[in-house]
């Protein structure tokens, strides 16, 4: 039995491109969870676990907190439908978990601020006033949104150049089928689209068409997630 402690905003939705890297996850396994919505001033539901953050799961009686430890903990626990595929497989995905952290999550935040703000739950506004705002610099996420998506578009599309160049030529950053580095970056799509109507790709850009084939699998996990 595994139970799943996912962010939530207003109105269900849950947009952590970090718990919806371990949700894919799960999916790939056949798993099955039962989770746990948990809000930003809800710490004390992952005390358990010694997190300040999400994902958590609690697999048995063994608690794992962060996405990466949780992806090598299904594949060491649950060893068939392999996440990452040997020394090489798991490299590959550090590499792009790291990428989507940094350059895709970092592109992305300034652009949609202002519409994560408006969806936090009520309770919750004043922690992401005063954590998001000390990061910042300012509590006017909506000046401040406005002004980054100036430049912030072509800045993101950029730095998702690598995924491109490899969407042009295989279906999936895997390959043929989907694995770990495809729900890291999918996680990340998620994101935006739960909490902001910005549309952040071309309709001709290989990983729209990705996205749409992510958004479709596992009966369509993430397709049918409310969004924005
Ligand atoms: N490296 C962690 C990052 C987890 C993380 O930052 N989660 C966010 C939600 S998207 C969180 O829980 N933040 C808590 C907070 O801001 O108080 C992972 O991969 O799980």
């Amino acid at each position: 039995m595994i139970t799943l402690y996912d962010l939530v905003f207003e109105g269900d939705r849950r947009p952590s491109p970090f718990c919806w890297r371990t949700k894919f996850a799960l999916a790939h396994k056949g798993l099955t969870w039962t989770d746990v919505p948990t809000g930003f001033t809800e710490k004390e539901k992952i005390a358990f676990a010694d997190s300040k953050a999400l994902p958590v799961i609690k697999d048995g009686e063994t608690a794992v907190k962060d996405s990466w430890a949780i992806a090598l903990h299904l594949d060491k626990a649950y060893p068939e439908r392999p996440l990452m595929d040997g020394e090489a497989g798991r490299a590959f995905a550090r590499f792009i978990n790291g990428w989507a952290d940094i350059a895709i999550n970092g592109a992305i935040f300034p652009m949609v601020i202002g519409d994560l703000y408006d969806r936090v739950r009520p309770e919750d506004k004043d922690y992401i006033a005063e954590t998001r705002g000390s990061r910042l610099g300012t509590k006017d996420f909506t000046a401040f949104q406005r002004a980054a998506r100036e430049k912030g578009m072509a800045t993101l599309r950029m730095a998702l150049e690598p995924a491109r160049r490899a969407l042009r030529d295989q279906k999936f950053l895997s390959g043929a089928v989907p694995a770990y580095p495809d729900y890291i970056l999918a996680g990340t799509f998620m994101w935006p689209r739960s909490m902001s109507p910005l549309e952040l790709l071309a309709e001709d850009d290989p990983i729209y068409a990705w996205r749409e084939r992510m958004l479709d699998l596992f009966d369509g996990l993430g397709r049918k997630a409310k969004t924005a």
